[in-house]
């Protein structure tokens, strides 16, 4: 069989890579031509992301894949990146400002603000979306309450992912697992929601025409093709652009049966925790709204049932804390002491709303676990400890949760992600959760991209048949749950924390 050649730009909200997928129709090997950091940028009191620098960063990325790719051609280009976040543009393509970061402060006090238009069960009911303050729909909502200009000449908003994509080829298009992420869309009907825009008084007419995962956006510019020394056209497809589309369409598990809820659940371990379990229809409850349960849409007309979870992001800031304070430590230092560290000293829920914005890590732990009567050691690896074993509770906490709405019994845990090489979390997880782990891979989210592409291509015919490719190209590491009885204890005085 011939083989073909996909170029992945996985960006995160740490770093972004370049991933080029060599692809015979069985396997998949894949290749990082390019790696680079994402630093956000403060202009005077906002926090945005750096466009401009990315998009080069891209561009390195497509010249190195050229090189490597036997006659310096592609069979396509595909970006994901991290949900939610959007650019402006305006009339003869300019692009209004560079993109805000959803950590920003400027959407604080928002979800109340749109309450009082628009009832919070009414959100929920129309998108089905886990409230989170950063949603579109509220950074929308705080350029509206600002009086941003911004407002006044944007001709189209574009996710993220699709905004690198108009950069790449020119067209401006939505692609509808990152439109799921906005709190926009209506996922009974898949279409923008007119209803929670005239209610909220956001621009209706910005929002753009929708695209499913494995269109074909367009060629690749030939200025930027001929600045990668591409020898013939690329063609930029859409993979499922939200990052966690992509790494769950790459769980190496048996596709689920297309009406009952799978056995199975997938925890894509980065920045975030997002746990859930995959779907064939939006599930929308009272009780799913309890536990701010989301329906993101997934590849495939998939529906990802699943709640976000506050993730390794605690233990990513709370290092950039003590790198300030030059006590710099790499990810594996720490978890090396953690596991050391004595167990259960302090426990907190990690999506406690105080955890979410940039800043001293370490001191909100601490003051968390001094407001709920515990004390938090000072040490690097008691805290991670720490985080960590809280990250392992909540998962158990939301697998009861989603067991019990769903009426399913969930065997095994995939863990993807860059936190699948985190074995101590891992270990940590099997025993909270009295389940298997199988961990792997590591660069799901890039795999399910090119994947996607190839599918695009018709190089591949469904999403069964892309996880029979993941499963035979990347063998899972499995840990088996063991110690369970510490962890019960503890699971009882995690359940008082969680409200
Ligand atoms: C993960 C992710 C989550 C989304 C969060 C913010 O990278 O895309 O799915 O909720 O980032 O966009």
């Amino acid at each position: 069989a011939t083989t073909t050649d996909y170029l992945a730009l996985d960006l995160g909200a740490e770093s972004g890579r370049g991933m080029l997928g060599r692809f015979d129709g069985e396997r998949i090997a894949l290749e990082e031509v390019h790696r680079f950091p994402n630093q956000p940028v403060k202009l005077l009191d906002t926090l945005h992301w750096d466009l401009p620098r990315l998009f080069d960063d891209m561009k390195a990325a497509i010249r190195k894949a050229a090189t490597l790719s036997p006659g310096a051609t592609l069979d396509g280009i595909g970006v994901d990146t991290w949900g939610v976040d959007f650019g402006l543009i305006g009339r003869g393509d300019t692009l209004l400002g560079n993109p805000v970061h959803y950590r920003d402060a400027r959407t604080d006090g928002m979800m109340d603000a749109a309450f009082a238009a628009v009832s919070r069960e009414r959100i929920y009911e129309v998108t089905g979306l886990q409230f989170l303050p950063f949603n579109t729909i509220f950074q929308l909502l705080a350029l509206r309450r600002a009086k941003s200009p911004l407002l006044d000449v944007a001709e189209t908003l574009l996710m993220m992912p699709d905004l690198f994509g108009w950069l790449l080829t020119g067209r401006r298009a939505g692609e509808r697992t990152d439109a799921s992420t906005t709190q926009l869309l209506d996922p009974r009907t898949g279409a923008w929601s007119d209803e929670l825009c005239k209610a909220l008084d956001l621009p209706r007419a910005i929002l753009p025409g929708l695209i499913d995962p494995g269109t074909e956006l367009g060629p690749l510019l030939p200025s930027i093709a001929e600045e990668a020394g591409l020898s013939r056209p690329v063609a930029v497809i859409a993979p499922g652009t939200h990052d966690t589309a992509s790494a769950v369409a790459a769980v190496p598990a048996s596709s689920s049966s297309s009406s009952a809820p799978p056995d199975w659940c997938y925890l894509s371990s980065g920045t975030w925790s997002l746990l859930g379990v995959e779907v064939s229809q939006p599930v929308i409850n009272a009780e799913t709204m309890r536990y701010n349960l989301t329906n993101e849409g997934g590849v495939a007309g998939t529906t990802r049932l699943l709640k976000n979870i506050m993730g390794l992001w605690l233990v990513q800031e709370s290092r950039r804390t003590w790198a300030r304070a030059g006590r710099e430590m790499s990810y594996e230092e720490l978890t090396a002491r953690a596991q050391v560290a004595p167990p259960f000293s302090a426990l907190v829920d990690p999506d406690d709303s105080s955890f979410l914005s940039h800043g001293d890590m370490p001191s909100r732990l601490a003051a968390y676990c001094k407001r709920t009567n515990q004390v938090l050691p000072s040490d690097e690896g008691a805290i991670v400890r720490c985080c960590l074993e809280s990250l392992a509770l909540k998962y158990r906490w939301t697998i009861e949760r989603l067991e019990g709405i769903l009426g399913t019994t969930i065997r095994t845990i995939h863990v993807v992600g860059g936190g699948s090489k985190n074995a101590l979390l891992c270990q940590f997880t099997a025993d909270a959760c009295g389940r298997p782990v199988h961990a792997g891979p590591v660069e799901a989210t890039a795999i399910g991209n090119i994947l996607m592409q190839a599918i695009g291509r018709g190089k591949l015919g469904s999403i069964r048949d892309l996880r029979a490719v993941v499963a035979r190209s990347f063998p899972a590491v499995v840990f088996e749950p063991r110690d369970t009885a510490a962890w019960d204890d503890a699971a009882g005085r995690f359940a008082a924390l969680v409200k």
